[in-house]
């Protein structure tokens, strides 16, 4: 017996020039000469990832957050301590210009888009540093809506930077101990001082504790408000704000998540008082979408390891690729990628014309109600993948030192914060209830398939998918109750109809085989 046997890991490829699927569908959302001109910077990205972006998010894993609540003499400095490589992927973030490029806006309404395309190369080699950029992002929305001002300007200026030096990131700081989803329990109160607040709390999930600022919850007068504030003043001491604790989380463990209170910390009122909810929902909208972009990342990560093994581990005597059901296997998590990626993709491309003011009454209407559409379908199939792709590797999957079950425990956040799966298929009905976004959305997807695709394979299942819907409708809106019992059946029927109807578009566009292989791969499975 051979006692020097090993196995090769899996390796990666730049991570741009090795994903088809991500340039087919850029080709196909872009005009040629904005997609020319972001290639560049995407193969830089794509190479960062397999280089010192992995490096430094292997070392934060390593070396996770620390909280040092006291200095050696007793005094309290709620100190919390980060490796250099977590800082490091903070400076790649700003340099890289992850935020900042939704808002530059250098290629107009497809900025958006140049911004997935970043954000999916950047985010499997960032120790999940991608989620205080997400609350980054969504704070810069709610300023670019409801913020005045020199300070609008000034906090735009922080959140959007390409300089390390001046970029801030943003907490969201909203789940309580009476729970993340409904914050009508928030017990935060704001205390008028002045023109401005002092808030008193604690805030029980506070990810990325470090940011330079946050925007919260609290109760006026007047109800749920939303506030600003920095956590740090001029000494750079924190801000009447005590750090209790850190959570110890299944993954996600570079993220300093905090337990919090705030003992009068001075805050900012932003946008109307007493619409804190509805405020608020403009920067959960933007996360949600980052959310979903992350997740479709975290399972391309899994697949392009899952593949590469494949074609180096033999086992009955044939490469695993050669094996029909483990090459089958890796196909259909090739398909919920290629899915979940132009799902996302384009309704991150809805988002962009939202930002410009281009979209349309029933273009926002649809960006309304496919935003937490996608953000409930991805987070399940990341999970779905990383533990089918966990499983490709036989027992190195299961093993802490190959770093695959990090995929899979990063995988399971996405489906918990920024609302889970129920809550999110509640807002789909809630979107249809109060804003009246179906008609659109079945119109929308009657819209594509009148396009010139030829698969009428697609088409019919898609034209069977609408009558579904129809029917749903028909048989359970007048029971509101029976209609959220189904709301997750009905939630993921939705999905799928809209994926099939971008693919049916996709396919009246672009010929290559290898991309129509993957669709056809697809509807075999529905
Ligand atoms: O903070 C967290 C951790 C941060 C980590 C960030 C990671 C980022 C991703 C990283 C990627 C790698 S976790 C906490 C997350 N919590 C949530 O996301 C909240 C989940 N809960 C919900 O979404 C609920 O549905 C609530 C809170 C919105 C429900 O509250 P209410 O009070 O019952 O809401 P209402 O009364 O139904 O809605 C109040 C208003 C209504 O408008 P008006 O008043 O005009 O009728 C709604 O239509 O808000 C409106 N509204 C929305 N509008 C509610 N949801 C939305 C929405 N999604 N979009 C637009």
């Amino acid at each position: 017996m051979n006692n020097d046997f090993f196995q090769n890991p899996p390796e990666l490829k730049n991570q741009f020039l090795d994903d088809k699927i991500l340039q087919s569908c850029l080709e196909w959302l872009l005009p040629k000469e904005v997609y020319k001109k972001i290639q560049k910077h995407l193969e830089h990205l794509g190479q960062r990832a397999i280089t010192d972006l992995l490096q430094y998010s292997k070392e934060a894993e390593a070396n996770p957050p620390r909280h040092i609540p006291y200095d050696p003499w007793g005094k309290r400095i709620d100190h919390v301590e980060v490796s250099q490589a977590w800082k490091n992927l903070e400076v790649a973030a700003a340099e890289e210009g992850i935020v900042a490029s939704g808002y530059a806006r250098k290629y107009d309404e497809y900025s958006r888009i140049y911004q997935a395309a970043l954000l999916y190369l950047y985010h499997p080699s960032s120790a999940i540093f991608s989620c205080p950029l997400a609350m980054t992002d969504g704070a810069a929305k709610a300023f670019e809506l409801f913020g005045q001002g020199k300070l609008k300007k000034k906090v735009l200026k922080h959140l959007t930077s390409t300089n390390p030096k001046e970029f801030w990131t943003s907490g969201q700081w909203m789940t309580e101990k009476t729970g993340g989803s409904d914050v009508s329990g928030t017990s935060t109160v704001a205390k008028k001082v002045g023109k401005n607040y002092e808030l008193f709390g604690t805030k029980w999930f506070t990810s990325a504790s470090t940011s330079q600022m946050a925007m919260l919850l609290a109760k006026t007068e007047k109800g749920l408000s939303l506030f600003y504030t920095e956590v740090r003043n001029k000494n750079n001491q924190l801000n009447k704000i005590t750090i209790n604790r850190l959570k110890d989380k299944l993954g996600t463990k570079a993220l300093p998540t905090a337990e919090l209170t705030l003992n009068g910390t001075p805050a900012i009122l932003i946008g109307e008082e007493g619409r804190g909810v509805k405020n608020i929902s403009a920067l959960f909208n933007i996360t949600r979408l980052y959310n979903s972009v992350c997740a479709t990342a975290n399972m391309r990560r899994g697949y392009a390891l899952a593949n590469d093994y494949a074609y180096k581990r033999k086992a009955f005597g044939k490469l695993l690729i050669d094996q029909p059901l483990h090459g089958h296997t890796l196909k259909q998590i090739e398909t919920d990628v290629m899915a979940c990626l132009f799902f996302t993709f384009y309704t991150m491309g809805l988002q962009g014309r939202d930002d410009l003011g281009k979209a349309i009454k029933e273009e926002k209407l649809l960006l309304r109600i496919l935003t937490p559409l996608v953000k409930l379908y991805t987070a399940k199939k990341a999970l779905i993948t990383a533990s089918e792709v966990l499983e490709s590797f036989g027992g190195a999957g299961y093993v802490e030192d190959t770093g695959l079950p990090f995929l899979l425990k990063e995988a399971q956040v996405f489906s918990i914060w920024e609302g889970t799966t129920n809550v999110l298929c509640l807002d789909v009905l809630r979107s249809m209830q109060k804003e009246n976004t179906l008609p659109v959305f079945i119109d929308d997807v009657k819209q594509k398939i009148k396009c010139a695709g030829s698969n009428l394979g697609l088409k019919k299942y898609i034209e069977e998918k609408l009558l579904e819907i129809n029917k749903f409708v028909k048989d359970y809106s007048s029971d509101a109750e029976l209609f959220q019992t189904k709301a997750r059946r009905f939630s993921f029927m939705l999905c799928e109809t809209y994926i099939a109807a971008l693919f049916f578009e996709f396919e009246s566009k672009n010929k290559d085989k290898a991309m129509s292989e993957i669709i056809k791969t697809w509807l075999l499975a529905r």
